[in-house]
């Protein structure tokens, strides 16, 4: 299968590094990392693996837009509030057989997705793959979990069969589930809870375990989302929200949340799309959501 990555940063690169090794022919693009896209191409993409093994991996890498080639299926890894950009910039390199996947953070992003790609041709999931960017072509390959896919619109087809089974093959356990949305939001959920606070208070995601205050103000962020996703599909009761969120915090607790590296880097944050979409979508259903206002107002204020 030839696959293109769009926006190869670090769970861009080890997806697609995974997958080449897996036996597909994977092109990187990154136009705005281009030492990082330089390094995978003069000495292939290494994957360090927490406690493990380095693999070294040779794939294509290019940051010209004219280098991208046909593909039969896009991965869209680049940050949400990048997507329409992203998106516009390369649709006319996508034919209309190719499949789209994103498994990004947030809600909201698939708008501008849809603008140019066929919704049964979409195909929509969350990741509990960590990775982190350690240099130019260096990946560290954190934390290891399911990878969920749904197809925006239409039956499953064998088609997609084929493309989990690479997945799986590629090491990266991924399952079809027939309700994406309601994935999206437990995902989303987790990090409202998770990634403001660690930004704004610079702790790790441990902290909102740990520390009294950071867990009670993670548990109201959350139980004032809690309405608006069952609204979604999401089926939690209040208990296994909490544990779910607490989970996640402690299995990622030495790390910094993507949130959080943001806002250290200066950059701008997915704030909009994580809390910002509870709070558009809690004003459409006229159910109240000030914390969340109140996270996505401060988080924006920090990186301006
Ligand atoms: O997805 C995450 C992120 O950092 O964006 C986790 C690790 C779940 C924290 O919310």
């Amino acid at each position: 299968m030839r696959i293109l990555i769009i926006g190869a940063g670090a769970l861009g690169s080890l997806f697609g590094g995974l997958l080449a090794r897996a036996g597909a022919t994977v092109q990187l693009y990154n136009p705005s990392q281009r030492e990082h896209i330089h390094a995978i191409r003069r000495e292939g993409l290494q994957i360090e693996r927490t406690g493990g093994e380095t693999l070294c991996i040779r794939l294509q890498a290019t940051a010209d837009p004219h280098e991208i080639e046909d593909a039969e299926i896009v991965g869209i890894f680049v940050k949400a509030h990048q997507t329409a950009t992203a998106i516009s910039q390369i649709a006319f390199k996508i034919p209309p057989s190719a499949w789209v996947l994103s498994l990004q953070n947030g809600i909201g992003l698939e708008r501008e997705i849809l603008k140019y790609i066929s919704p049964e041709r979409f195909l929509r999931g969350t990741t509990a793959q960590g990775a982190t960017l350690l240099g130019p072509g260096r990946v560290r390959w954190a934390g290891v979990g399911p990878t969920r896919l749904g197809r925006w619109q239409g039956p499953p087809i064998a088609e997609i069969d084929q493309i989990i089974a690479l997945l799986n093959r590629a090491g990266l356990e991924t399952e079809f589930v027939t309700e994406i949305e309601r994935y999206l939001w437990e995902k989303l959920i987790v990090n409202g809870a998770i990634n403001p606070l660690t930004a704004l208070f610079d702790v790790p995601n441990g902290m909102i375990v740990h520390d009294g205050a950071l867990r009670e103000i993670a548990h109201a962020v959350a139980r004032e989302a809690l309405p608006i996703a069952r609204r979604h599909g999401v089926l939690w009761n209040e208990q296994e929200m909490i544990e779910r969120i607490e989970s996640v915090a402690c299995k990622t607790a030495e790390n910094i949340s993507s949130m959080l590296q943001d806002v250290r880097r200066g950059r701008r944050t997915e704030i909009e799309y994580i809390n910002g979409a509870i709070v558009r979508e809690g004003r459409r259903l006229n159910l109240p959501t000030p914390l969340n206002l109140l996270l996505v107002q401060l988080v924006a204020s920090k990186a301006s």
